[in-house]
């Protein structure tokens, strides 16, 4: 989608730090990285959060957090530990990116509530 900063990643049109691609999706560091270790998980394809994904998205969705997010958390090495999976959906729920993206967030003990 034109002028969608994360379509653009996922071009390899503008830079970013990629620590995972494949034919459906790419992870990459956050720019303003709020633990040690925050990377971003996005569909190739444009959606624009988790309220626009389809009965066509199901696999796309299932390959990102059963195949992905598991196998980034234990390269990046929190998964012992423990992480965190956010998908930050429309405004009040901050999303500032308006394509869907998981963030991946660990390396440290994180707060409940979320701010
Ligand atoms: P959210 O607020 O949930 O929409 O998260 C968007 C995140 O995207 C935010 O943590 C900062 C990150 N971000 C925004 N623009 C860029 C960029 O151009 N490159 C990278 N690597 N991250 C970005």
């Amino acid at each position: 989608m034109a002028d969608c900063i994360f379509c653009k990643i996922a071009q390899h049109e503008i830079p970013s730090s990629i620590v995972y691609e494949d034919e459906q999706c790419v992870a990459f560091k956050d720019l303003e990285p709020q633990a040690p270790v925050h990377v971003l998980v996005i569909p190739k394809k444009h959606v624009e959060s988790v309220l626009a994904l389809t009965d066509a998205d199901r696999a796309l969705v299932a390959h990102i957090l059963v195949d992905v997010v598991p196998q980034l958390a234990r390269e990046l090495g929190v998964a012992e530990k423990g992480f965190r999976v956010v998908a930050n959906t429309g405004d009040e729920g901050g999303q500032s990116v308006k394509h869907l993206h998981f963030h991946l967030l660990g390396g440290r003990s994180l707060q409940w509530p979320p701010g």
